[in-house]
């Protein structure tokens, strides 16, 4: 049995996410780590709300509530959505827990003594009216280079160059329009990044089971070289810049850079975890190599965006600290879901967000849809046509008629019971010997972390199953030897068992249906492995089994009409 720790990128706090979000981080890790334990892997998947920063502080006044509130609120939703989605979070903690502070603060500690962090005073845009310096994305003003007059203070979107907000011509502040400004000197804590760019070019490089696209963002990062970075701001809402209670001297109204902070935070919400549990050290085992975290195999799920964080960043701290830390072994990136090829946005109706999306359909119809799609060669477009496809096709049809018709059929003609009789024949070598080629391949696809061909290849099983029972003709030949319909109905029902039991990681709860109405004991539910021709035989004779309700309703037309009105669509 392997140790497998699994984290998804932290979603931030301020509002609920999108489809896209959820495909490319926290879906698939859940995918992964259900499809794990299938296997008998002792598996911890961690996750937490990302709660610090100037967007949690904005939108919390934008709200009129105290950020700490805001902060408890939009945990709550995020936490329930994902119960909807059926995230299988082993914890779901937050980063404004002290479990974190605690731990952000020791590691700047540690950093420092290794003399990798200095103090370094710098300018910076300082708005008079709101009373704060502004972050580079909060301040706005003419570009220097092309004089365009909405230039955001990290970049121009009109030429594109990047720029320092200190440059702009006329700045003005982007929370409050306010253009009484000045450039103020502040001084930070930099992390000396650039120290540590052999010891990550060699961690990276020694790195072999990284997916493509992660590895290639990390060594373009490396190759541009690193650069030193604040790790502390101008901000009240964060962890505050201080050491074993005492504040530093300077710092009383600064806090650690919500992107130092928020991957620490999957140790910490792994100590809240243990806490939770009430074994306050479990956490060791899993973070600590010293502690006998050096079995465990840690994968981390995220959006292409924030691989450098993680492949570079994060491992400064990690490495950099020169403690006995877990560092990560397997990275998957995504790219992006779009909405019909743009992008997601609440202010203009476009795209689903995840509370609306389960106010629409159950989470199984979204899940098979993003993960038979998911963004791994190239972004993928959401449609609602592509949606309406794969649901009535490959749910509603391939998979659920599949289910209902035969054991409706053994409701009726075999008294609900799975038969005993029948003679094993040349269809059933030809299902057994698909079924064998295409479990292997499937969990080769999970291991890989290949979701889309997991999900084709799912699909390709279930098809192979019907097509099984057009070779077999359980209901042909029934009218002229029971037997062998018997054979042809008991091999039926096996195969809609092994369609739920692999179904499991991709549509849980309609997979769990699937499994109770043909009474297969939880015991029974791991990745089938080894004789098809066993696999095929399984279920006890004269079972009793019970024909599950609907497993899933086609989408119709009117209702994908109605969507793309509420929700953007084509044209
Ligand atoms: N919260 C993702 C984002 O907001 C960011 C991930 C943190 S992972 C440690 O874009
Ligand atoms: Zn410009």
């Amino acid at each position: 049995m392997a140790r497998i720790l699994i984290t998804s990128a932290l979603p931030y706090i301020n509002g609920i996410k999108h489809l896209g979000n959820l495909a490319g981080s926290m879906l698939p890790a859940d995918v992964y780590a259900r499809f794990q334990r299938l296997r008998g892997h002792d598996v911890l998947y961690i996750c937490a709300t990302d709660e610090h920063g100037t967007p949690a502080e904005l939108a919390a006044q934008k709200a009129g509530i105290a950020v700490s509130d805001y902060c408890d609120e939009q945990h709550e939703i995020q936490k329930s959505a994902g119960d909807g989605f059926s995230l299988s979070y082993d914890y779901f903690g937050r980063s404004s827990n002290s479990q974190n502070a605690r731990l952000t603060q020791h590691f700047a500690h540690v950093l420092e003594e290794r003399g990798l962090i200095e103090e370094r005073t710098e300018k910076q845009v300082y708005s008079i009216d709101d009373g704060r310096f502004l972050p580079d994305r909060y301040v706005e003003g003419t570009c220097p280079h092309c004089d365009f007059e909405k230039a955001r203070g990290d970049q121009c979107d009109n030429c594109g160059r990047l720029l320092d907000p200190i440059e702009l011509k006329n700045p003005y502040s982007a929370v409050s329009g306010s253009t009484n400004i000045e450039i103020r000197d502040t001084t930070h804590l930099y992390l000396l990044q650039s120290k540590m760019q052999d010891d990550i070019r060699e961690w990276v490089e020694k790195s072999t089971e990284w997916p493509q696209l992660a590895k290639s963002i990390a060594l373009k990062w490396l190759d541009e070289g690193l650069q030193d970075r604040a790790i502390t701001r101008d901000l009240s809402w964060g962890v505050p810049v201080a050491y074993e209670g005492k504040v530093r001297e300077g710092f009383e109204n600064k806090v650690f850079y919500v992107w130092f902070d928020a991957p620490i935070e999957y140790i910490g919400a792994t100590q809240e975890w243990a806490e939770a549990k009430g074994e306050p050290e479990a956490w060791k085992s899993w973070w600590r190599t010293d502690e006998g975290a050096d079995d465990v195999t840690y994968v981390q799920f995220m959006g292409k965006d924030n691989v450098a964080f993680h492949t570079v960043s994060f491992p400064v701290t990690i490495l950099g600290s020169q403690e006995p830390w877990k560092l990560v072994d397997r990275l998957k990136a995504f790219n992006w879901v779009t909405w019909y090829g743009g992008k997601f946005s609440t202010s203009n109706n476009r795209g689903v967000f995840m509370d609306q999306a389960l106010e629409l359909l159950p989470s199984d119809y979204w899940r098979w849809y993003l993960m038979a799609n998911a963004p791994e060669g190239s972004d993928a477009a959401f449609t609602w046509e592509g949606f309406q496809a794969a649901v009535n096709s490959d749910l509603a049809n391939v998979l659920g008629n599949f289910v209902n018709r035969i054991t409706k059929y053994t409701a009726s003609k075999f008294d609900g019971e799975v038969p005993s009789t029948g003679e094993w024949g040349e269809a059933e070598d030809w299902i057994a010997n698909e079924l064998e080629t295409r479990l292997t391949a499937l969990a080769q696809h999970y291991e890989a972390m290949e979701f889309r061909k997991a999900a084709a290849e799912t699909r390709a099983i279930w098809a192979a199953g019907n097509e099984y029972l057009t070779k077999a003709e359980p209901w042909v030949k029934y009218k002229s030897d029971v037997d062998a319909a018997a054979i042809g109905v008991r091999t039926g029902l096996n195969l809609a068992a092994i369609f739920g039991i692999i179904a499991q990681p991709l549509i849980p709860d309609a997979a769990a249906k699937i499994l109770d109405a043909l009474g297969i004991p939880e015991e029974n539910r791991k990745f089938p492995t080894g004789d098809a021709k066993a696999l095929l035989n399984a279920l006890p004779h004269g079972l009793n089994i019970t024909p599950p309700d609907v497993l899933f309703s086609k989408i119709e037309d009117t209702q994908i009409t109605e969507w793309t009105e509420k929700f953007g669509g084509d044209g």
